[in-house]
């Protein structure tokens, strides 16, 4: 922390900051708090503080032998790498890298032309402009939070998984039968996309997507210093169409999100309803809000036509001051962070981060505050009860039995309680609604239990996502890996049984049952595939049968120093072992791997001109390059698909200028 930061936390009575860097330096101790039975000074500052300390745990088992499958699927986000990656839960096994947002050395994400025609199709005029004074097409960086699925009626339906860059503003989609990205949405207006969820009823129309920053809506630098001009959005996204369908102004910023189950709210904390722009006033206020967004209200209003356009989106106007019905702004403790909807249908739990507490609002109540105007409602009316549950609460998890799992950043603990029981103690029967306590190693984030943000929620596993490992690993340096934590939460007690590390930082996970995924995934591609249908009418247009065997080298009519490179690929045979093309061509480069059987992947790779690609079965990638320097420069498939595979090159010739 920093002076600032500490002074600025300090002044906070709930937080207990000399705890919270108790909890920390116990953590940098190290050695002390080494096995999961160890109890840190995490523990030690949450007994100080009055809650109940951790049980001793023994370290559990997980027995996945070599070629079993796991039980789950774990779509895991990768935070500042930008990349979205798949794990199998409970063996916390890495399965694969998706590239969304980054640039891939392996798969040419952000090189290949079809890649990059996904990055440019929403990009704002504002953002090219950006990119080509830095000689960039695209962002090829990002900062990916969450990760989520498509629903139907409240379960995961197998069709997308959505995701968030905080870096750029931007939400992509993946496609869950070949798990390959296939649309980036950069929203105008908004800044900084963090929370963001889909809705879960009655399907995925909408994915809701929080704006963090304050900016002035017209952001031409008219206005800068003036804080009054500025404004944070709210953006529901067309799932099917990766468009924005309409944004609502809000009053303070956005922080996490999430929807019911009955598709008619969508809701999101804020930690900055003072609307300050430095720690000390960010943090002045004694309650913040959660925003609850009237879906059906909104829509009403888009339909009648409601609305001012701005940059292509349709707005409306859901700010304290514009008295309207869409937007309700219920008060909670200063600084609240995680926004978890449980499967019960019922009951909304919000993280108090600054406050020690769990907010549980009651949904089937959210009617009653759009009764009357907002200053006639008593905002506070839909909450049901409040547990006081430790230092730091950041995000909630549920195992569909009733029970809450909630992350304890300061007391680098994992808060088991239960939801009625909580209701009861606030209704003042005297019960402890904290059915177990379990140390986690580091400070964690999110926690996920398998399928548990959806109505199918299991109590078998929890995924503890810890932001700092410490001592959990060998020291790799001053820049250590994280620590995803799998914890058996089948019995009463939690068992702590896998230290996951994990770069650079998931935020957050979901797990999806194989069953859902099976009817859908694919192992080869179609050849029809939507990824390089302009790829295809290019090749049409030169006259070239892509599906079959080719190897052509055409050159474009209208502008001469365009060169199209059309190869076949089939293991271990490239179709064209040389091609010639001019110095200073623009070369584009298009193969057609012709192998259908599963995990035969090629690549391509020129030598010397950071150009690589994968081509998978049955798939057409193609890359576009200038080759400036003339010479020989060998091609090779960097995938290695056959006992020749070395042998699968070939050289590119390029001629000097006469
Ligand atoms: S946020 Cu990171 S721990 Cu971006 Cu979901 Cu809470
Ligand atoms: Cu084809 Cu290696
Ligand atoms: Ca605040």
């Amino acid at each position: 922390m920093d002076t600032e930061n500490r002074k600025g936390l300090s002044r906070r009575a709930l937080l207990g900051a000399t705890a919270g860097g108790a909890a920390l330096a116990g953590a940098v101790g190290g050695r002390m708090a080494l096995g999961p039975a160890a109890v840190g000074a995490g523990a030690a500052a949450a007994l100080a503080a009055g809650t109940t300390g951790a049980a001793a745990q023994p370290a559990g088992e997980i027995n996945i032998a070599p070629g079993q499958l796991d039980d789950y699927y774990g779509f895991w986000s990768s935070g500042q790498t930008g990349e979205m990656r798949i794990l199998g839960i409970p063996s916390m096994r890495e399965l694969m890298r998706v590239p969304v947002f980054n640039r891939c050395s392996a798969t040419g994400w952000g090189q290949t032309n079809e890649s990059i025609r996904i990055h440019e199709r929403t990009m704002t005029e504002k953002t090219k402009k950006q990119l080509a004074a830095n000689g960039k097409r695209i962002h090829d960086q990002g900062d990916l939070h969450h990760v989520h699925m498509s629903y139907t009626e409240g379960k995961y339906d197998g069709r997308f998984l959505f995701m968030n860059d905080k870096a750029n503003t931007r939400v992509a989609r993946v496609r869950c039968d070949v798990m390959k990205t296939d649309a980036i949405l950069e929203i105008p207006n908004a800044k900084a996309i963090h929370g963001m969820r889909p809705q879960k009823w009655p399907k995925t129309t909408y994915v809701f997507a929080n704006g963090e920053d304050e900016a002035p809506l017209v952001n031409d630098g008219s206005t800068m210093d003036d804080v009054s001009t500025y404004v944070n959005v709210f953006t529901a996204v067309d799932a099917e169409e990766m468009q924005v369908a309409w944004q609502v102004l809000v009053s303070g910023n956005l922080d996490n999100t999430d929807a019911d189950y009955e598709g008619k709210w969508a809701f999101s904390t804020s930690y900055n309803s003072e609307m300050g722009m430095t720690l000390e006033e960010m943090t002045e206020a004694e309650m913040d809000h959660v925003v609850i967004f009237n879906i059906a209200e909104i829509e009403r209003a888009i339909a009648a036509g409601e609305y001012q356009e701005m940059n292509g989106c349709k707005i409306v106007d859901g700010r304290k001051e514009a008295k309207s019905n869409f937007t309700r702004y219920v008060p909670i403790a200063n600084n609240p962070h995680g926004c978890n909807m449980a499967p019960d249908r019922k009951h909304l739990c919000i993280a108090g981060k600054l406050s020690p507490t769990v907010t549980v609002l009651d949904v089937t109540k959210f009617d009653s505050l759009f009764a009357q105007p907002e200053a006639e409602v008593d905002l506070r009316s839909v909450v049901v009860a409040e547990p006081e549950l430790g230092l730091g609460p950041l995000h909630t998890a549920f195992d569909g039995r009733g029970n809450a799992y909630t992350s304890l950043f300061l007391d680098s603990q994992v808060a088991k309680w239960n939801i009625e029981d909580a209701i009861r103690a606030y209704n003042g029967e005297d019960v402890d609604p904290i059915k177990d306590k379990i140390d986690v190693h580091y400070q964690p984030g999110h926690l996920k239990t398998t399928m548990g943000e959806t109505l199918d929620a299991r109590n078998d596993w929890l995924v503890c996502l810890c932001k700092f490992s410490k001592d959990r690993f060998l020291n790799v340096g001053p820049l250590k890996a994280e620590n995803d934590q799998l914890i058996d939460i089948s019995g009463d007690k939690m068992v702590l049984v896998h230290d996951g590390p994990t770069f650079a930082e998931p935020h957050d996970a979901i797990s999806v049952d194989p069953a859902i995924m099976a009817p859908v995934i694919k192992s080869v591609w179609d050849r029809d595939d939507r990824m390089w249908a302009e790829t295809r009418a290019q090749a049409e247009k030169d006259g070239i049968d892509i599906d079959d065997w080719c190897e052509d080298v055409v050159r474009d009519a209208d502008d001469p120093t365009k060169v199209r490179v059309y190869m076949s690929s089939e293991a271990p045979n490239f179709s064209l072992t040389s091609f010639e093309v001019n110095e200073g061509d623009e070369v584009t480069v298009i193969i057609t791997n012709l192998d259908e059987i599963d995990d035969l992947t090629h690549g391509f790779t020129v030598g010397n001109h950071g150009v690589a690609m994968e081509i998978g079965p049955q798939q057409t990638s193609s890359v576009t390059f200038v080759a400036a320097n003339p010479g020989v420069y060998w091609y090779y498939c960097q995938w290695f698909c056959h006992a020749l595979h070395m042998e699968m090159r070939g050289r590119m010739f390029v001629r000097p200028k006469a």
